[in-house]
């Protein structure tokens, strides 16, 4: 069959910071054609509506399937999902990735029909059993693990047996040059591990994987590190190097392959501080941007986001960080409780810090714990506004007032790193991009005003609605398991964390711990 796999378009924090391919739908797309299928790829980050229709008319594909990992993206999905069964009424679309997962019902019921199935969880498990009922007998498809469709619900979602026979089917995007975050312009991305063993209030990546940790061998690593062809290296991993061991074995790997990349990474700082040895060998072979999600600067806030990190190990972790002399990003969550004296005090020390600071807004969002204890509380149920940069929770301040605050504060990442303080720091390293036909990075330093601007948040509230997230059955002061997995957890054991020693038991080793 011919399938079309079609990744939506960008939200905010892509139009600026960064814009990177999409792994979990290459992934998927190799699995397609694994299973005898010919794939074509769309990246409407890169590319537009219009070539989506074009590819539609000139190529006819058998089926369509629609990347949903951001919640967003649902609206934008949907009905380009309707044009689509207008234009060709018997090709099968399907819609997958991470939050597609937890509304699957929802997206099938806007679609009315223009969507067949929503797919749950890992994709590349699901996809050869569900193109072989779509080729085969369309009537097996409500029997193919985590399918829903409107008539029925297959078993649970399945996890691959092993991700090293994963392989991205990089060679499908057409663009790569757009891909890139700061200066490592182009930049691929890579997954060394899959989920995160903890599980905050206010993140769905625990949910999704059933709150599981699952690595990549490290020879396995290296081999599709060293099949990339660009320098800068988005690794995808929620909590990099959880397991130092294998952050160090795949860091010795690369330096005896002689491979020479630059990195991005996302960690949390206990685990920085755990594995030291791990940072410090990552920093010599190439590490140049680590992100640590801090997400409070106050042991009250950790505590309701359930981080499981006290405010000290993590300002240890910064201070760690930054002799390791590196770019350092951290992210803080803003809740729309803020006033105007909290706004202040935050943007004092972002102010006073080295570190680049950027600023989420605490969002309750199907898949998340605070979803099914905080969204009765909602102001709009517009998937759009979903993206953690929007308030959908009442603010303490009037709304215009939090968002000119929340800008305000977002402004000094854009006064320190952005513009020309930004070029002046890395003018050779610009100017080589620009020399080699990269200018994404140089783009990225003036953009910041032309997206983050209060006014355009206001706007965005009140944009017309076809689309509504339906609110769960009732407030739920603790949620049971069953209400939050994707893929069901494993057992107790596997997800204890001990607060005191921040060691949990790795599951995927048999009782071996990190
Ligand atoms: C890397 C990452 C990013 C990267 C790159 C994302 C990209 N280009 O795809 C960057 C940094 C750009 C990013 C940005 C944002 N992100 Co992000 N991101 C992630 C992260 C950590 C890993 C995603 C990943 O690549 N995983 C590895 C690949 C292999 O897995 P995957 O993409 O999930 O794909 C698998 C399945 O989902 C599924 N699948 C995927 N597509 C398809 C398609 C089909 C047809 C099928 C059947 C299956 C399927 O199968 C795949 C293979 O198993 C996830 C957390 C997570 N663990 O999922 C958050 C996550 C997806 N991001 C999140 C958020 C909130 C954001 C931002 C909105 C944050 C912000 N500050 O603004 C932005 C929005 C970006 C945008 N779209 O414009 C949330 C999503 C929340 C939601 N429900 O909407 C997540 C879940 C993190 C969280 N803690 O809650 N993100
Ligand atoms: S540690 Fe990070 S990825 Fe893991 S549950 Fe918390 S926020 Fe999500």
């Amino acid at each position: 069959m011919r399938i079309l796999a079609v990744h939506p378009s960008p939200l905010m924090y892509t139009k600026v910071f960064l814009r990177l391919e999409p792994l979990g739908l290459e992934v998927v797309a190799q699995a397609m054609r694994a299973s005898g299928h010919e794939v074509y790829l769309i990246d409407l980050q890169v590319e537009t509506h219009a070539d989506y229709f074009k590819v539609l008319d000139r190529w006819r594909p058998d089926v369509v399937a629609f990347s949903c990992n951001y919640l967003a993206n649902v609206p934008e999905i949907i009905d380009l999902a309707k044009l689509t069964r207008t234009k060709l009424p018997n090709c099968f679309i399907f819609v997958g990735g991470h939050s597609a997962s937890f509304v699957s019902t929802e997206c099938l019921e806007h679609a009315a029909g223009a969507i067949d199935c929503v797919l749950k969880g890992e994709g590349e498990a699901g996809v050869p059993l569900l193109l072989e009922a779509i080729e085969h007998d369309r009537n097996a498809v409500i029997r193919v693990p985590g399918a829903v469709t409107l008539d029925g619900e297959g078993p649970p979602p399945r996890f691959v047996p092993s991700l090293d026979s994963l392989r991205p089917a990089r060679d499908l995007l057409r663009r790569r040059h757009k891909y890139f975050i700061g200066v490592l312009d182009p930049c691929a991305s890579i997954e060394f591990a899959r989920g995160c063993p903890w599980d905050c209030t206010f993140c769905s990546a625990w949910t999704f994987y059933g709150r599981s940790y699952r690595t990549v061998s490290p020879d396995r690593a290296v081999d599709d590190l060293a099949s990339i062809k660009e320098r800068g290296i988005f690794i995808v991993d929620d909590v990099a190097f959880i397991q130092g061991k294998q952050g160090l074995e795949i860091g010795e790997a690369i330096a005896r392959r002689g491979i020479h990349k630059s990195y991005y990474l996302e960690t949390r700082g206990d685990v920085l501080l755990r594995n030291k040895e791990t940072f410090r060998l990552w920093r010599r072979i190439g590490l140049q941007y680590m992100f640590l999600g801090v997400e409070a600067i106050d042991d009250d806030g950790l505590r309701r986001y359930r981080k499981r990190v006290s405010l000290g190990r993590n300002f240890e972790a910064l201070e760690f960080a930054r002799s390791l002399g590196m770019m350092v990003a951290i992210n803080l969550i803003a809740d729309p409780d803020w006033d105007r004296r909290r706004f202040e005090v935050v943007r004092e020390w972002c102010n006073e810090i080295p570190e680049v600071v950027n600023i989420s807004v605490n969002t309750p969002y199907p898949g998340t714990e605070s979803w099914l204890t905080e969204s009765r509380r909602v102001q709009t149920r517009d998937y759009r506004l979903y993206d953690i940069q929007h308030a959908v929770l009442p603010t303490r301040l009037p709304l215009a007032e939090f968002y000119d605050e929340l800008v305000k504060t977002q402004q000094i990442l854009n006064r320190r790193f952005m513009g020309w303080p930004a070029l002046r720091a890395v003018a050779k390293i610009a100017t080589g991009h620009v020399l080699r036909g990269q200018t994404n990075f140089l783009r990225m330093l003036w953009k910041f005003n032309s997206v983050y601007d209060s006014k355009l948040q206001i706007a965005d509230h009140q944009k017309p609605v076809t689309y509504e997230i339906p609110l769960p059955p009732a407030p739920q002061a603790s949620p049971e398991a069953k209400d939050l997995y994707v893929h069901a957890a494993r057992g107790r054991q596997s997800r204890a964390i001990d607060d005191a020693t921040e060691r949990f038991v790795d599951q995927t080793r048999m009782g071996a711990t990190v």
